[in-house]
């Protein structure tokens, strides 16, 4: 009898906590709250033009995601330099050049070593080009076998073909699905793409990658308000940005970010932080990304704190459980990149980012972009799935689930063609 009465109260207890750390899929259990006004300052003021924006209300907001959310850059690199390691005129078929150029970080005796992959189109001078995080390797990208692989720690998976923390030949190609190479270089574009573990490596220690580089002797944890993971890969965006803008082949004024998922939120944070970046796509980024968190749909502050410490700085944490206490939301980092193009995709079945959070997000930075005569998303209800709004801010959400799908690229690459070339 005492038995059963404690494996009730087991079962009682469980069933409290489950529902508790259940993720919420219920719109009727979003949390009332009040989203807070990109264009009226902390302490009031309210914001009328661009240049009042651009002095005032987005540096405050800036540094509050660098000190709260992201996490700052500790410091200056001691130098930067750039060897190509491999070039052909004749990749893709003839239609492509191809570049794969070493970037080395130096820093107090240390240095780190990442490579780009470049393919321009052939046919003309200078290129515009979508810039990117790859999450397996270069050589996964394509089949293209001159791509090197490469020889930094990455989680072990069989099916992606990374052994013993390595990845290997066998993961070639094995991502190609997500890059459309041949219609990016058709459209006249090129693509730049780089392995996001090479510039710090996903796993919570924070021992190594642009961490160690920056770490002073002794240290080997950031402070709380200096950069995770994320701002690490941001900034690794941000060197290679450095290098094309000395390639002659690339026009640097025209590069535009794009990243998927975590490298989603790493592409709107590069984007906030560098504005030479001339626009930026966040494909499905969800929470930490585009989608607001105060709606905690899906991924929370808290959960994400939990399953990833090493992402946002540690400062981020209080908000865990917390959202409400958040003075800013996620539309106000999608505030930062304006004027500047910006477009964020949702997928119908991913419902793990809040595709309804994403939306409301760029629908709420709007008014930024208009301050700027830019048009933002007007509409405040979602559109149907398939049917994209194209503006200077633009949004789609597709069928399907959280990927980078081909439906995806044909629309980047149509509005890209509009509000960068
Ligand atoms: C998930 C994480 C998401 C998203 C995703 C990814 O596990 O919860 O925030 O970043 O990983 O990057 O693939």
């Amino acid at each position: 009898m005492k038995s059963h009465l404690l494996n009730f109260i087991f079962l009682l207890m469980s069933l409290l906590v489950s529902a508790q750390f259940e993720p919420n899929y219920e719109e009727s259990r979003v949390p009332q709250f009040q989203v807070p006004d990109p264009l009226i300052t902390f302490d009031g003021k309210k914001i009328q033009e661009s240049e009042t924006w651009m002095k005032q209300r987005r540096p405050e907001l800036l540094r509050f995601f660098t000190q709260q959310v992201y996490g700052a850059v500790p410091g200056d690199l001691d130098n930067i330099s750039f060897t190509v390691l491999e070039k052909s005129r004749n990749a893709l078929d003839g239609k492509a050049i191809r570049k794969q150029v070493a970037i080395r970080l130096q820093r107090k005796k240390k240095e780190l070593v990442v490579t780009l992959l470049l393919y321009l189109p052939k046919k003309q001078k200078r290129s515009p080009l979508f810039l990117g995080y790859n999450f397996y390797g270069n050589h996964t990208v394509g089949k293209d076998p001159a791509v090197l692989v490469p020889s930094c720690w990455s989680n072990n998976n069989e099916a992606m073909g990374v052994i013993q923390n390595r990845p290997t030949d066998a993961s070639r190609g094995l991502r190609a699905h997500r890059w459309p190479v041949e219609q990016i270089i058709e459209a006249g574009f090129g693509l730049c793409t780089l392995y996001y573990n090479e510039v710090d490596p996903d796993k919570n220690d924070l021992s190594d990658g642009l961490h160690a580089l920056f770490y002073d002797s002794g240290q080997d944890m950031p402070q709380d308000n200096q950069w995770g993971s994320l701002a690490a890969w941001a900034f690794g965006l941000g060197r290679a940005m450095d290098y094309l803008e000395t390639d002659r082949g690339v026009d640097g004024s025209k590069v535009v970010v794009f990243g998927h998922s975590r490298l989603g939120k790493t592409a709107l944070w590069a984007g906030a932080t560098d504005p030479r970046f001339a626009g930026v796509i966040s494909n499905n980024s969800g929470c930490g990304g585009a989608a607001l968190s105060k709606r905690q749909f899906g991924e929370t502050v808290g959960r994400i704190n939990n399953s990833f410490p090493h992402w946002f700085c540690a400062n981020f944490k209080q908000f865990n459980e917390n959202e409400e206490a958040l003075p800013v939301d996620q539309h106000q980092l999608l505030a930062l990149i304006a004027p500047r193009p910006l477009y964020v995709a949702s997928a119908q079945e991913d419902r793990w980012a809040d595709p309804k959070g994403e939306f409301l997000s760029v629908y709420h930075a709007s008014p930024v972009y208009g301050l700027f005569g830019k048009q933002g998303i007007t509409q405040n209800t979602m559109p149907m799935a398939n049917t994209p709004l194209q503006n200077t801010l633009a949004y789609h959400i597709r069928t399907g689930k959280h990927d980078v799908t081909d439906y995806d690229w044909e629309q980047y690459i149509k509005w890209a063609e509009k509000f960068i070339k």
